[in-house]
């Protein structure tokens, strides 16, 4: 095989033992790599039910074909695990010089079981696998700890990290890379912190074999030149993700206090414009011209990277308009390891029970030190942080009363930062996200909004929800590049069956890739079914009830709210385009179609498949 290097780093931690194993023709051809791999091997490797924190849980770390050459955003890599968070299928995508380095050490992939004796970190250097003591470690923050595994191991290599939270197991943990990189939202840094592995580093040196290296290297020179000369690269490099915080305060979308409102009376304190006059520098990720990531001085005079998600969850929707504390409670999260839209929502929460008088706790809308303090005490599982440090939903089944109305989760995933009290669209994506309610596969707002939201449930809304999550959900994630080029600067998608043939030698058109999309969600969707037990309806495909029951009170949509029965009726547009029965599971025919035929029959074993 070209393109794939065909061999996957087994990681047993409790024996102590690595081990290099080759994959099959079929994996590479049927699940591509990234998220297709992860969910292939979770779902057959994974003994059902098992606890997510236990040692027999696996986590993986998993690049594409794509990953690593020199093409546009090549850097990225997912992270996948059973969650902790939700008891389902979790990843997440970040961008980390430990994609290519991995690549460059002859491997596509990293799966990960076991526990460790005492912290430990796994060092990979070409061919060379150990697992190394971690103690001097355990306890630090991730840059700390990546400032000290790169003094000992070279600038060259690649980290992937968790700091306190992952150590502690706080749900919201995440794996944190490059200071300002992160993913793996759905508790990936708890499994990691569950295994006492503190960090894995890479560096590799070898030849990246490509089908056709000379075509692949013009493909890539002229995919470089073709983004320079978007119409919206310039203010792309000005502004990055930032530009959304105006757009959505626009739209009447901007979370505020926990999702009530769609507007933000600070929003201009906290958008792109004023994060211009404020930036210093810009960070991004490996093989990439377009760096989103812009750095700007927080309050204690530290360098934070700032990204949409991050600003609004940590800004608006917990009441701060001020960006330079914004910048410190994001600063605080990738050093901590903390998910910054687990963790703003989680505090904009507790500030909702503290303002309704359900918990014991003073903090109200816009308490700067009152947010770093419960950011501090989720990481480290303590005081009123060990309750919220498991995320609003079990946070809210705690509290008990009326918490659950307002614990803004699908699945157990917080939601990312789009108020959908008046987008059916962006809801939908949300209800049926492979990981909860998070925007990474289908970002349809944009579209919705454009298109007239109003009144408007009509069928197309499931049909682009579909598209995007084929494009974002299975073409990107299994690749594995950043999906950037394409939805930010439009650079055209018909560029990457090309890429896939030069470096592969594999003819695969944009169908493939779309069928590609379905196999991997029909199997996502199964793995939650088995997870759960069997036990599975509709409702787990819906929004928080907030934005079905309580409208919002200010602005231009003052008074809106989604409808239950209007959306209802799109999910069940939704399942029928995608072949899945009433209760959202997929049926046998559907699963034989994208030859899932001996994973339809195991499912029959813990559900009447229709
Ligand atoms: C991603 C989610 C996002 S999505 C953001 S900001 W975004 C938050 N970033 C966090 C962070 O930072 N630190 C932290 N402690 N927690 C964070 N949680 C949030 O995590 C990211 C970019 C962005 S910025 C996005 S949308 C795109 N995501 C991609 C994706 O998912 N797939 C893909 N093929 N390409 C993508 N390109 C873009 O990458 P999760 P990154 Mg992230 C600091 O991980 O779990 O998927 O959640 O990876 O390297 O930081 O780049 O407005
Ligand atoms: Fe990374 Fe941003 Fe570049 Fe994508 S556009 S590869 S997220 S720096």
């Amino acid at each position: 095989m070209k393109g794939w290097n065909g061999k996957l780093l087994r990681v047993d931690l409790t024996k102590g033992k690595t081990k290099v194993q080759e994959y099959s023709e079929d994996l590479a051809k049927r699940f591509v790599g990234g998220r297709g791999f992860a969910v292939k091997l979770l779902w057959d490797e994974l003994k059902p039910g098992t606890d997510p924190l236990s040692p027999e849980n696996m986590l993986i770390f998993a690049t594409g074909p794509l990953t690593g050459f020199i093409i546009p955003n090549s850097g990225k890599m997912v992270v996948a695990s059973k969650s902790p968070l939700t008891g389902g299928y979790g990843d997440g995508n970040l961008g980390t010089m430990a994609s290519p380095n991995l690549r460059k050490a002859g491997l596509d992939a990293i799966v990960i079981t076991g526990k460790a004796e005492k912290p430990s970190y796994l060092l990979i250097e070409d061919d060379t696998h150990e697992i190394r003591d971690a103690s001097d470690l355990w306890g630090l923050d991730s840059y700390k700890s990546e400032a000290k595994l790169k003094a000992e191991h070279g600038a060259a290599s690649g980290a992937l990290l968790i700091g306190p939270s992952g150590e502690n197991l706080a749900r919201i943990a995440t794996v944190v890379s490059q200071e300002g990189r992160a993913g793996g939202r759905p508790g990936m840094g708890a499994v990691m912190g569950s295994k006492n592995l503190k960090a894995v580093v890479v560096h590799g040196t070898k030849d990246l074999p490509a089908h056709d290296p000379e075509k692949l290297k013009e493909l890539g020179r002229k995919g470089f030149q073709v983004i320079t000369g978007k119409d919206n690269y310039k203010f792309w490099k000005r502004q990055g993700t930032m530009a959304t915080v105006e757009w959505c305060q626009e739209a009447n979308t901007l979370p505020t206090h926990n999702f009530r409102e769609g507007i933000f009376e600070y929003a201009s304190e906290i958008d792109g414009n004023t994060m211009e006059k404020m930036t210093i520098k810009q960070k991004g990720c490996p093989n990439c011209n377009m760096m989103c990531g812009n750095v700007i001085t927080d309050t204690e005079d530290r360098e934070s990277e700032l990204d949409y998600e991050n600003v609004v969850m940590l800004g608006s929707n917990i009441g701060i308009g001020d960006l330079r504390q914004v910048g410190t409670l994001n600063r605080m999260c990738d050093e901590l390891g903390l998910d910054t839209i687990g963790a703003g929502s989680c505090i904009g929460f507790a500030m909702e029970a503290s303002e309704k008088k359900l918990i014991d706790l003073d903090i109200t809308w816009g308490d700067f030190e009152g947010a770093k303090k419960l950011l501090t005490d989720m990481a480290y599982m303590k005081d009123f942080g060990a309750t919220l440090g498991l995320g609003t939903r079990k946070a809210a089944e705690k509290i008990g009363g009326g918490a659950p109305g307002f614990a803004m989760h699908v699945k157990g995933l917080e939601c990312s930062a789009y108020d959908c009290h008046l987008c059916p669209g962006m809801s939908l994506s949300f209800g049926t996200s492979p990981i909860g309610a998070h925007h990474k596969d289908a970002w349809v707002i944009s579209w919705e909004i454009s298109t007239g939201r109003r009144e408007h449930y009509d069928e197309d809304k499931a049909d682009k929800v579909i598209e995007f999550q084929r494009i974002r959900g299975g073409m990107f994630e299994s690749l594995v590049t950043c999906r950037f080029p394409w939805i930010e600067l439009g650079y055209e998608l018909d560029y990457y069956p090309e890429f896939i043939e030069a470096a592969t030698g594999v003819s695969m058109g944009l169908d493939d890739l779309w069928g590609l999309g379905d196999r991997i969600y029909a199997l996502i969707r199964a793995f939650w079914v088995r997870e759960y037990g069997g036990v599975w309806d509709r409702t787990m495909d819906y929004p928080p009830v907030r934005w079905f029951d309580e409208p919002l009170t200010r602005g231009a949509l003052k008074g809106m709210h989604l409808d239950r029965g209007r959306y209802d009726g799109l999910l069940q547009v939704y399942y029928d385009r995608r072949g899945w029965d009433d209760r959202g599971i997929p049926t046998r025919a559907t699963m034989e179609g994208l030859g899932l035929g001996v994973e339809a029959d195991e499912l029959g074993e813990y559900v009447d498949l229709r």
